[in-house]
């Protein structure tokens, strides 16, 4: 096939200069001026910067052995059910490897998909490994956790395999993702995180880095890719879009995926955007267009490189390509890059190389059908047991912060605080102490967030590290998994409970992270989320608790104080932590006389998992949490010495022991949330304390809740079904008569 046009229209119109003529300015004042140019550190200034000269035998080696791995999985190992799952990368290994031979910076990153197995294998990923996870053996990336392709691993080596003082390491492959799409926000992620590193933090090592996101021309129809795309243009962050269009999206064309199937070609007039759009078949024409672009990313800021690749086997092993017509599969065989990449070398070269990779191959396979079979630690790693992981968080860069180290000295112990005010001050006091925390969300730079909590900060702190962000919820937290990646404590604010909603996928993926890596990778971050109803008004968006969602969300831990004392204490413990939280701030107790506290001083912490005893009683345990602890005791009042309150204070992890060690002392349980009923998380407490304390039970459990309806506007409608002092009364009584 001919060569197709390459594209460059960027030059031409980028647009987003500091000032571009039309008003628009990079920032607020004191925000890191994402549009000057990068100096690159001569040490690590990287191998594409200075023109990389391709070895096609390195190339060849690299696109041969992810070839032949290929055709014995199709021809044999699928077929035999030992790789269960196989995704062929035929036709896409010429791009891939191209690619990777320019990440020599040791703080490049990657974000991958299920068919970038070629890339991972031209970074040091080996035969026996790839063939270990498709196998789901002990031994690869994610220890027979994940389906064979979705792979992350740590730097190793140089990629290109040639010697260099410049090229030390390899990129550093970040845990991917089964969901498409979802890869592209924490590559911004990891992009922002160098241009702070860079630029706020003046770390040298840092500069001239970059990171990449591959994806299909499926994923261009994403959610992230538009939420990464408009991060990475905006602030101008040093991230490649590396799109692989091999025409289908499993059987749907790509001409459904974007108007005209050429997404290079729509995105023609996005500002501060260099598109690129070439063949992946042809060698030298790849390899000059990733050059290109790789060169612009590291100096200039982000590139969209669209490669057109043709897909030789299914989308996967079991996929028969029947949508596709008989000229299209013989089109796209002609397409196959491997003729052209052969043509660079003399025959007889590209045959011992061929031999060579068969002979490796072959060996890999009885390499990985050796290995063992992973068994018994199946539930580990959902959570920090200990031992810290390799890449993400910011205490892998140093040791563990303990509790009271470097604080700002005690403040005034007779000041009553409020609970936004608690949650300030912890925010200030970790943004004065750890020069690696961010704090951004939707209106928290300038105007100090809509419920005031972070007002001021960016006055004290700097634009560069608390700052506004673009309205992508996936945005702010999939960008904040690439930031704990790349070593920062990223403290994002969702704005309403309700408004997470968009970013569920990443919420979800930023849980199993861990787990998924066996341990290698976390991502540690605070999220912090206003919930629930305001104090006089409520709404079907902005008055949602859902606790129950996210304990049920894989790997999260999840604070929802009542008062500023507790506020201050799991703050402070989340920011300390190795996991992923969810720190919910309930709306009516931010100004409430009733949750504000005296303030318990810098070194305050609370551990998650212990629940407060607010009431001593001998009859019933009332379980209960945020702003309903303020009723519940209210009601509990009008029982003297008869009823336990207990307030969890987190719900992931939450207090079982306490809970039953009351139950088993009153005989009678009640629980009381502002969450919704069906699934709600008094469902699970009272399935617990069912099957542990059933023989100490005097009444049947009990629980009193927000019905099945979303909180109406209308105060009168609201007061109709959020449980009260009168109804948990009511329930109170009606069990101690039972
Ligand atoms: C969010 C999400 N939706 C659907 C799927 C199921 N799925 C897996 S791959 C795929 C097609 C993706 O095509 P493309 O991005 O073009 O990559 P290609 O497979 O062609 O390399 C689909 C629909 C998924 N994994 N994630």
């Amino acid at each position: 096939m001919a060569a197709e046009k390459v594209t460059d229209v960027t030059r031409r119109r980028r647009g987003a200069s500091p000032d571009d003529g039309a008003g628009r300015t990079a920032g607020p004042p004191g925000f890191p001026d994402y549009n000057a140019p990068v100096a690159l550190d001569v040490e690590t200034q990287p191998a594409s910067a200075v023109q990389l000269r391709i070895d096609w035998g390195i190339v060849a080696r690299h696109v041969l052995r992810s070839r032949l791995l290929d055709e014995v999985e199709e021809a044999e190992l699928a077929p035999a059910g030992e790789v269960p799952y196989q995704f062929s990368a035929r036709g896409h290994e010429l791009a891939q490897v191209l690619l990777a031979q320019h990440l020599t910076h040791p703080h490049d990153a990657a974000t991958v998909y299920y068919r970038s197995r070629p890339f991972l294998m031209a970074c040091g990923l080996t035969p026996t490994e790839a063939l270990a996870a498709g196998m789901g053996r002990t031994g690869s990336p994610s220890e027979g956790r994940d389906v064979g392709v979705v792979f992350s691993m740590p730097p190793r080596g140089d990629p290109s395999g040639m010697r260099s003082a410049m090229r030390s390491a390899g990129p550093t492959v970040l845990p991917a993702s089964g969901d498409v799409g979802a890869q592209f926000t924490p590559a911004a992620g990891w992009a922002q995180a160098i241009t702070y590193r860079t630029r706020v933090l003046g770390e040298s090592a840092w500069s001239g880095a970059l990171a990449v996101a591959l994806g299909g021309d499926g994923s261009v129809a994403t959610n992230g890719f538009w939420s990464a795309l408009t991060i990475a243009t905006t602030l101008r962050l040093p991230l490649l879009f590396f799109i692989e269009d091999n025409g289908y999206g499993l059987s749907v064309p790509s001409i459904l995926q974007t108007p005209g199937g050429d997404i290079a070609r729509n995105l023609e007039s996005f500002a501060g955007l260099l598109v690129l759009s070439g063949s992946g078949s042809e060698p030298e024409a790849a390899a000059a267009l990733i050059g290109r672009a790789v060169e612009h990313v590291r100096t200039d800021g982000p590139c969209l490189l669209r490669l057109t690749v043709p897909r030789l086997s299914g989308h996967t092993f079991v996929d028969n390509q029947a949508y596709k017509s008989t000229a299209e599969r013989e089109g796209e065989a002609r397409r196959d890059p491997l003729p052209a990449l052969a043509a660079h070398l003399p025959p007889e070269v590209w045959q011992s190389l061929n031999d060579e990779a068969a002979n490796e191959v072959r060996n890999a396979v009885e390499m990985a059908r050796a290995l063992p079979v992973p068994m018994g630690d199946a539930t580990r790693h959902l959570f920090f047991e200990g031992r810290l992981q390799y890449v993400g968080g910011s205490a892998s860069e140093g040791p563990p912060r303990q509790a009271g180290d470097s604080l700002p000295p005690a403040r005034d112990p007779t000041r009553r605080l409020n609970l936004i005010e608690a949650v300030r001050l912890v925010l200030e006091e970790e943004l004065a102490t750890n020069p690696r925390c961010l704090v951004f969300g939707e209106d928290v730079g300038v105007k100090g967030g809509v419920h005031g909590a972070t007002a001021g900060m960016q006055a004290k702190f700097g634009a560069g590290r608390v700052f506004d962000t673009s309205l992508s919820e996936e945005g702010i937290i999939g960008r904040a998994i690439g930031m704990a990646l790349a070593g920062l404590l990223p403290v994002p604010e969702i704005q309403f409970r309700k408004y997470a909603d968009p970013a569920t996928e990443s919420i979800n993926d930023a849980g199993t992270l861990r787990w998924r890596t066996a341990g290698k990778f976390a991502a540690p971050m605070v999220v912090r989320i206003p919930v629930g109803h305001g104090k006089r008004i409520g709404d079907p968006w902005h008055s949602v608790t859902g606790e129950a969602i996210f304990a049920h969300t894989l790997g999260w831990r999840l604070a929802f104080p009542s008062n500023a004392a507790d506020a201050a204490g799991l703050l402070r413990s989340a920011l300390r932590g190795q996991d992923p939280v969810m720190f919910f701030e309930h709306r009516a107790l931010l100004d409430a006389p009733d949750a504000r506290r005296p303030d318990p001083g810098p070194g305050h912490t609370l551990p998650f998992g212990q629940a407060a005893l607010l009431t001593d009683g001998d009859s019933l345990t009332l379980i209960t949490w945020g702003a309903m602890v303020y009723p519940a005791l209210a009601a509990a009042a009008r029982h003297p010495g008869r009823v336990e309150v207990l307030d969890l204070r987190t719900i992931v992890p939450w207090d079982r022991e306490a809970v039953l060690t009351s139950v088993r002392k009153t005989g009678r349980c009640l629980v009381v949330h502002e969450d919704t009923l069906t699934g709600g998380f008094a469902g699970e407490i009272l399935a617990v304390v069912t099957a542990e304390a059933f023989t100490a039970l005097d009444a049947p459990p009990r629980r009193l809740t927000t019905p099945d309806c979303p909180t109406p506007y209308s105060a009168e409608l609201m007061a109709e079904v959020l449980p009260n002092a009168e109804s948990i009364d009511a329930a109170i009584a009606e069990l101690l008569a039972f």
